[in-house]
């Protein structure tokens, strides 16, 4: 019997909904109950495209909206032969922001198009399953201040809100948008059953393309 793969679940989510908090948790529950589980993060900042991109986002550089895109992008197409190795090998990978974010953040920018932000992105291994984790700006605000990196303000945000929304109306992607605003544990056992189920469902499929 061939191996039965992993799935790939993200987690996506304006700031403040608690997106890493619940990929840490959702992994360790799955390794406590006896999956394989593995956690990654886009960006991943560690790669040589990855510390361009970390420099601009802790504004210590400057790039041209177009480029940065095109860099987070190439980010997660250089890690995506690892992605589909550990997903064949059956481990199942739970991912803080995917292209989703991508395209989200760019287009909140003037003068992107959706079709345009989501064009080198497409073909990308598809996650069989993205939670968007809902809180409102006013419940985001309640949580404490933003950092300093780039993107961390009020109106900014409230435009990515704006374009996730679109994204979601994609029904070719599988979105499960998740109340972010109870507590921590009751977020947690809705995410853990989403994914539970979704393992289940992804074991005997090939892994899809996205946006294809
Ligand atoms: N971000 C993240 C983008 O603009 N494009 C992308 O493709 C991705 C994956 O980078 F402001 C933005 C979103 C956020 C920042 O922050 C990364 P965290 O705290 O590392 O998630």
């Amino acid at each position: 019997m061939t191996c039965r793969r992993g799935a790939l679940i993200v987690l996506e989510g304006v700031d403040k909904a608690g997106k890493t908090t619940q990929c840490n948790k959702l992994v360790q529950a799955l390794q406590d109950s006896g999956q394989k589980a593995e956690m990654m993060k886009f960006p991943e900042r560690t790669t040589k495209i990855g510390q361009l991109i970390n420099s601009y986002l802790e504004n210590k550089s400057n790039l041209e909206d177009h480029t940065v895109h095109l860099l987070f992008s190439a980010n997660r197409w250089e890690l995506m032969p690892l992605m589909k190795e550990k997903l064949e090998q059956g481990i199942s990978l739970v991912v803080d922001r995917y292209a989703f974010s991508g395209v989200a953040f760019t287009s909140a920018k003037p003068g992107f198009s959706l079709d345009w932000c989501m064009n080198p992105d497409k073909g990308l291994p598809k996650p069989d399953l993205v939670m968007f984790l809902q809180l409102s700006p006013s419940e985001a605000a309640q949580r404490g201040q933003f950092g300093t990196e780039r993107y961390e303000t009020t109106v900014f945000q409230k435009a990515v809100q704006q374009k996730f929304e679109l994204l979601m109306k994609d029904s070719s992607v599988k979105w499960q948008v998740i109340d972010a605003a109870r507590n921590i544990e009751d977020v947690h056992a809705d995410i853990k059953n989403h994914s539970v189920d979704a393992i289940k469902a992804a074991e005997n499929e090939p892994i899809g393309e996205l946006w294809k």
